[in-house]
């Protein structure tokens, strides 16, 4: 009798031991999870935001970088990993797949192009990592492909830079226009194209004579102005540029020419760096299209409601503004942040 009894607490005491023995492996898997990188597991853990940025093409793109940088950089509760694709998808493309091996909780992408993006955001999608779009759109088919797109309404952009050029000159007056487009296959650029030829097709006395990329770079910008200046110099009557970096760029190809920008020429332009401003002051440029490059606290706002379980607006916009003639331009200067 006293045998069985010894017997049964040594099989009491051994089946605890291993069960006790099992509950530490299944706790262990669990820093597995954080060994394997997938940052993010617990409440306490930074939420790790992988960013790849097209460049540095404009000042418009630099104020963006600064943004995103001071922002999420500095938000305790987030890790940004940063990478600058020098303006190439392919260099876009190598950095998601990064990010992806990394297992980072949240990619975000600035795509320099609108196409050749299914392949890689179906493997962040397999990841189970949320892409947010910044500042420019993708043509997908699948939607599900990315969660929101944070980031301007281009042919909006558009049509009010034609609308106020209108304003400006005169809906009765012949106005011969060229038109410096940003980077080839860009959603800003193909939007900001389609809404100004919105309103100009509505104005038959408006016509764009003469459309090429500048993409989005000053130098770019004054090289294709040269071009224009060239082959249509007086019958030019106004500029409408994609960006002020651009549009800076054609305003010396102008005054090179021998004509006076803002005067002879009339000049629109979007974004709204402080160099356009100071330009429109000096009475050499006449239009500026706001578009806001200050992304940086929606991109974290977004990344914290994504990792709390909260839904996010599909398309997270930003509020804009039209700034016209030289007393508008002096009055807002001193508030520009970019
Ligand atoms: C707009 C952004 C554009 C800017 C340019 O959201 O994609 O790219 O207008 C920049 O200045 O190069």
């Amino acid at each position: 009798m006293y045998k069985k009894k010894k017997l049964l607490v040594f099989l009491i005491a051994s089946l605890m031991a291993i069960l006790l023995l099992a509950g530490c492996n299944s706790n262990s898997s669990s820093t597995g999870d954080k060994d394997s990188g997938k940052a993010g597991g617990s409440k306490d853990e930074k939420i790790v935001v992988g960013f790849s940025q097209i460049g540095a093409e404009s000042g418009w793109r630099t104020a963006e970088t600064e943004s995103i940088k001071e922002t999420l950089g500095n938000d305790p509760q987030i890790e940004l990993k940063f990478s600058d694709a020098q303006q190439k998808q392919e260099n876009q493309i190598k950095a998601l797949r990064s990010f992806i091996a990394q297992k980072v909780d949240i990619i975000a992408l600035a795509p320099v192009v609108e196409s050749g993006w299914e392949t890689v955001l179906k493997e962040a999608k397999d990841a189970k990592i949320p892409v947010i779009l910044l500042d420019r759109g993708i043509d997908v088919k699948d939607e599900s492909l990315y969660t929101s797109f944070i980031g301007s309404d281009f042919i909006l952009e558009g049509e009010n830079a034609a609308k106020e050029l209108i304003n400006l000159m005169g809906k009765d007056s012949e106005v011969n226009i060229v038109e410096l487009q940003g980077t080839v296959g860009a959603s800003a650029a193909n939007d900001r194209m389609e809404g100004f030829a919105n309103i100009i097709k509505e104005n038959p006395k408006y016509k764009i004579i003469k459309s090429q990329t500048g993409d989005f770079t000053r130098a770019k910008g004054k090289e294709v102005m040269e071009a224009f200046l060239k082959s249509d110099g007086n019958k030019i009557n106004a500029v409408y540029a994609h960006n002020d970096d651009m549009a800076l760029g054609a305003i010396q190809a102008i005054e090179e020419y021998g004509l006076k920008p803002g005067e002879d020429i009339k000049i629109v332009s979007v974004d709204g760096i402080k160099d356009i401003f100071e330009a429109v002051k000096a009475g050499k440029a006449n239009i500026i299209v706001e578009c806001n490059p200050l992304l940086g606290p929606q991109l974290a706002q977004a990344a914290k409601d994504l990792k709390a379980g909260k839904d996010i607006e599909r398309w997270i916009k930003t509020d804009e503004d039209v700034f016209v003639g030289k007393e508008e331009a002096e009055a807002a200067l001193p508030s520009r942040k970019y």
